[in-house]
């Protein structure tokens, strides 16, 4: 009886500790490995413990719905490429109790969690990712390799590493349904590969909508079958830069499927962009009939706004855009076509008879009418054949086609406008959005197209306006940012525009509004920068750019000069006798004050190196210095 009882004791004492060793233990502060996910998830608690992946790891996966596997395959690829190890997929086999495996899940009743979300249990011996849709568990893997160490994108050897996922439970979801970014490869050209590349970096911050702009003034870059032309023409200009070379390119029927399909496996949808009736002169050089004057014209190697356009009054413009389109949608299978509509110079349809003529058959009341005739043509022509227009926000004037969707770029008040007159809206204002705009220092960037979008603007993008009543609300569908290509002419100018922007954008259209904080953000995104390092991705510093405010104080006749950077909390050193700054230069504490003129070098350090450039000052203490200043314009 004693031994049965002793017996029992330790079968529950052995029952205990094995429970102990798979149940998480909340953790209480102290992390050992700290958790950085970007976009910020709806809730995370951290416990207790590790999740070591190793050679023996098994995938599983709970049933065979498309897409499933091909998430389960993602996963093992991501693995592979930076473990080297090639886990095992496995079906799973209900009561059989797993040790070592990542299991993805589909779950039909996980129905709260909307059609992107995901929940993400972390423990010692297994992961379970469930969802009800395959593209919620695709954001699920993203966050895996978010947990995983920053080498987890690097191609480098890394037999060494210790590949631990901490213990964690994660819910998640979007708050936007429409998360993209828009791609300009018609001022400059750019290949398959990196289109590609562009789609792996929009998934790998869970944005879902990539909206390519084929069509412009200096190129066409999507192949018509029935118009040859397009792509023998116009898809190359001469060189913006006078040197005679010619430049160009275009994407063939078979490459834009692959791109289609790729896009698709990473639950990103294609928005096609072909503009009108505006920014044509690459097709008008190819096809002048379809102009107001008749050209001739040439795939014009200037930016800008060019004032010749399709002509509205002929017949033929329409029949061309239709064949187009018609193409077009046959081969993207998203639901929106964008049209362009923007910036469209009127001078060539005031002067224009067959315009005329149409203005006065249609009734319509000038050339601003004109233009929402012919967005309203074509949204019909969309409308049949299943597809939703969508249009920069001029297609607000002269009013909006019925069913038309709007992206507000002129700020957001065309996207205001519309969303309360019940229209659909996307949100990319200028002030927040462009990411062609100057991220750091102006001077000391590579050359870009004229306003300033540094980080923590990106940041405190609101798609959503806070003066729109619930149901407008509704319409906002959410938001994306731009990269307009004028003055980035090579992919890794573009991967430099792109981060890390790209992650404030995507915490801006992903985390729920209340979740979201700069201070938390730069934190995060501290351990992204060494993932950009590590995985070989273009990226600007100019988060670390020294910033330098000089006051001058009139009590003690100085000058006092604060230093900072944007991403808070970076070690700043700087020296005041003219030579570089090193590591073992004085590190700045508090504002400097200067009663003599001296020169400022400051720059930023991080584990014994300099990441910054070096910001220079040179302060003059002089006597009219803080005297009020008078013009004398009798001079
Ligand atoms: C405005 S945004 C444009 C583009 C330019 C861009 C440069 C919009 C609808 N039109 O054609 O590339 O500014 O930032």
């Amino acid at each position: 009886m004693q031994k049965l009882t002793l017996l029992l004791v330790l079968l529950f004492l052995i029952c205990v500790i094995i429970g102990c060793t798979q149940m998480a233990v909340k953790k209480e502060g102290g992390s050992t490995q700290k958790i950085h996910i970007i976009p910020k998830p709806l809730s995370v608690e951290q416990y207790d413990g590790t999740f070591y992946l190793s050679p023996d790891t098994r995938i599983i996966v709970n049933q065979e719905p498309e897409g499933i596997n091909n998430v389960a395959h993602h996963l093992i690829e991501m693995l592979k490429n930076s473990t080297g190890y090639s886990l095992a997929i496995e079906k799973y086999s209900p009561p059989k109790k797993y040790n070592n495996a990542i299991i993805l899940k589909i779950d039909g009743q996980m129905n709260d969690l909307g059609q992107e979300g995901y929940e993400l249990s972390v423990l010692k011996k297994e992961i379970l990712l469930s969802s009800s849709t395959p593209a919620g568990l695709y954001y699920g893997v993203q966050t895996i390799r978010q947990l995983l160490p920053a080498e987890i994108k690097s191609s480098a050897d890394n037999k060494h590493m210790e590949w631990k996922i901490p213990c964690v439970k994660i819910i998640d979801k979007p708050r936007f349904q429409w998360r993209g970014m828009m791609l300009d490869v018609c001022r400059h050209y750019f290949p398959p590969e990196f289109v590609k590349k562009f789609i792996d970096y929009l998934a790998m911050y869970k944005l879902n909508t990539f909206h390519w702009h084929l069509t412009e003034d200096q190129g066409w870059r999507i192949e018509i079958k029935k118009y040859p032309k397009l792509t023998e023409v116009s898809a190359f200009r001469r060189s913006s830069l006078g040197d005679g070379v010619q430049h160009g390119g275009f994407y063939t029927q078979e490459q834009v499927k692959d791109i289609i399909e790729y896009a698709a496996s990473r639950f990103v949808t294609i928005v096609p962009e072909i503009e009108m009736p505006g920014h044509s002169t690459a097709a008008l050089a190819a096809y002048p009939e379809l102009s107001c004057t008749g050209g001739p014209f040439e795939v014009q190697p200037e930016w800008g706004v060019h004032e010749d356009v399709y002509c509205a009054g002929n017949e033929q413009t329409f029949q061309f855009l239709e064949d187009v389109l018609s193409e077009v949608v046959e081969l993207f299978p998203g639901t929106f076509v964008h049209i362009g509509g923007d910036e469209c110079p009127k001078v060539r349809w005031q002067e224009c008879e067959k315009c005329q003529a149409r203005i006065r058959e249609e009734g319509l009341k000038n050339e601003h009418e004109l233009q929402s005739y012919f967005v309203r043509r074509i949204e019909k022509f969309l409308r049949q054949h299943n597809k939703r227009l969508i249009g920069w926000d001029e297609i607000l004037e002269g009013g909006i086609a019925p069913e038309a969707t709007v992206m507000s770029w002129r700020g957001m008040k065309g996207g205001i406008e519309a969303a309360q007159a019940g229209h659909d809206v996307v949100m990319s204002p200028t002030s927040h959005c462009y990411f062609d705009y100057y991220q750091g220092d102006r001077i000391q960037e590579p050359l870009a197209i004229g306003g300033y979008i540094p980080l923590q603007k990106v940041y405190e993008f609101e798609p959503q306006p806070p003066s729109l009543s619930p149901a407008e609300a509704k319409h906002i569908l959410g938001g994306q940012a731009n990269l307009w290509t004028e003055y980035i002419p090579t992919t890794t100018h573009a991967e430099y525009m792109i981060f890390p922007r790209i992650a404030a954008l995507a915490e801006a259209v992903w985390t729920q509004k209340d979740l979201r904080s700069w201070h938390d953000f730069t934190d995060r995104m501290e351990s992204h920068f060494i993932r950009y390092e590590q995985a070989g991705i273009y990226h600007a510093k100019s988060v670390y750019d020294v910033r330098m405010i000089a006051e001058y104080d009139t009590m003690h006749q100085t000058i006092n000069a604060k230093l900072s950077t944007e991403l808070p909390g970076a070690e700043i050193r700087y020296t005041l006798d003219n030579s570089e700054p090193e590591v073992s230069s004085e590190i700045y504490k508090k504002s400097l004050r200067f009663d003599q003129s001296t020169t400022l070098k400051a720059a930023v350090f991080n584990k014994g190196k300099r990441i910054s450039k070096i910001r220079e000052e040179t302060f003059h203490i002089h006597k009219a210095l803080g005297c009020s200043v008078e013009i004398d314009t009798a001079f």
